[in-house]
């Protein structure tokens, strides 16, 4: 083991009441929203198909333009509770909102830049309405910041000579205000969810990203912090050079899932965070965006892949230039919600099946608490009858069809095969989505 002094800081996953928590979530709504919402993927006329919040950099688009759009931030259409209600409508346990991305916006007021929303038309404090009204429900909030900030004069990409290094300390100085100045204003968010530290410049200042996750557990106690802010001294970014995660939970699962039979990934805690168009955070209005939106049952998917390997699941949401949600992703919100309003019980607070075995027609699931397992059938075979392998030398007693009303079977018929495997007849496919059993052994 290599002594570090900005390296991760325990070896096994935390276990505090906070932690516990949020690690129960598992279904979470992201919001990326700013002024990239405004021109929505299209400038002067153009769909630019790319990232919607990439939109100044891909379509070089002048400084004092993007800056500009500001004015036109009215919140004509903005409204913190009907937000919240469509992550209550999703099933959401947490909501994860860009607080300042990497175009410098802020949605607070900050005291230490002019470029935030409190100099748009309404100067109303976003941020403040959103987290009001969302824990109202229950739900907890968190903050995503981007490090990278395209805006300020003193961000480097490198840095290649003192006075680089000298305009770098003045940045990191700048971002550690401002996230004093989040944990003071909104001390009731619960995580912070670090972006834009993959450059040289963050890397060689690993002691900074270390002074923020202790800065931040010290005034917010149990606040939980993933691990895309952090560095090392030698710029081990994640994990550290003793192998150790660093932060509270890996965040690297962007776009991406673990491979469903990679069992080691239950290791420690993740959270992958997944677009609802093909690949753009903020909202995009071109169809380049708008036809590859993902399926609800995809998505019901997604989130019983990460369950099953101990990991929550982060989806985004782009509410538009107005302050509206999309109406295609409000729609997708309810799917995928009024299915976990039948089928929650094998998804919050549970995680891993620990001796199951993957079972590529779906995933197991098990309640943390009560050690009940689950079988969440997202990809029904066509035959309409899974193989059920149990652990060896379990028995099969029954099973128990989640919201079984309407279903044409009430018992499930199984057959053993051999040993501890068993057959299922489905029973045929329903419109309300992924059929899940519970699991009597
Ligand atoms: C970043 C941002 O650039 C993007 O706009 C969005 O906010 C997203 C959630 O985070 O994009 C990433 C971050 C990490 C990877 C890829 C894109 N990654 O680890 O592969």
């Amino acid at each position: 083991m290599m002594d570090l002094k900005y390296g991760a800081s325990r070896e096994k996953p935390r276990e505090d009441a906070a932690m516990k928590r949020f690690r129960g979530h598992r279904v979470g709504q992201f919001i990326h929203w700013g002024l990239y919402a405004l021109p929505a993927g299209r400038w002067e006329g153009k769909d630019v198909e790319f990232a919607a919040e990439f939109l100044p950099r891909v379509a070089k688009i002048p400084q004092h333009r993007w800056e500009a759009l500001a004015n036109d931030f009215t919140l004509a259409d903005f409204d913190a509770e009907r937000w919240a209600d469509t992550a209550v409508a999703l099933g959401a346990r947490y909501m994860t909102i860009t607080t300042k991305h990497h175009d410098g916006f802020c949605l607070w007021p900050s005291a230490h830049t002019d470029f935030h929303m409190g100099n748009t038309p309404s100067g109303r404090d976003v941020l403040g309405e959103l987290v009001a009204a969302y824990e109202a429900r229950g739900i907890d909030v968190n903050f995503y910041y981007s490090v990278l900030d395209w805006r300020h004069p003193d961000w480097r990409f490198t840095l290649e000579n003192d006075a680089d290094n000298l305009a770098f300390a003045r940045y990191l100085d700048f971002a550690m205000k401002q996230l004093v100045e989040l944990a003071e204003r909104y001390p009731s968010v619960k995580g912070f969810w670090f972006d834009g530290t993959w450059d040289e410049s963050v890397k060689a200042n690993g002691w900074w990203t270390w002074e923020v996750e202790r800065m931040l557990k010290e005034r917010i106690p149990g606040v939980v912090v993933n691990s895309r802010l952090r560095a090392d001294d030698f710029g081990a970014r994640h994990v550290d050079s003793n192998g150790l995660l660093m932060g509270d939970y890996e965040s690297g699962y962007e776009r991406r899932l673990p491979e469903p039979w990679d069992r080691s990934v239950a290791a420690h805690d993740w959270e992958a965070c997944m677009t609802i168009p093909q690949a753009s955070w903020g909202y995009h209005q071109g169809p380049w965006a708008q036809s590859t939106l993902k399926h609800p049952w995809d998505v019901v998917d997604m989130i019983a892949h990460c369950t099953s390997l101990g990991g929550n699941f982060l989806l985004n949401f782009g509410p538009r230039g107005d302050g509206s949600m999309a109406p295609a992703e409000v729609e997708i919100a309810r799917t995928v919600g009024q299915w976990l309003g039948v089928n929650g019980e094998a998804i919050y607070g549970c995680g891993f099946a620990e001796g199951w075995e993957y079972p590529g027609w779906g995933y197991f699931t098990q309640d943390s608490s009560t050690g009940q397992v689950f079988a969440v059938v997202t990809r029904e075979p066509a035959s309409g009858r899974i193989r059920l392998e149990l652990p060896t030398g379990m028995e099969l007693v029954g099973l128990q069809l989640l919201g079984s009303a309407g279903h044409p079977f009430n018992e499930h018929p199984f057959k053993r095969l051999a040993g501890s495997v068993f057959e299922v007849d489905l029973g045929g496919a329903t419109s309300a989505g992924p059929l899940v059993f519970a699991l009597e052994t």
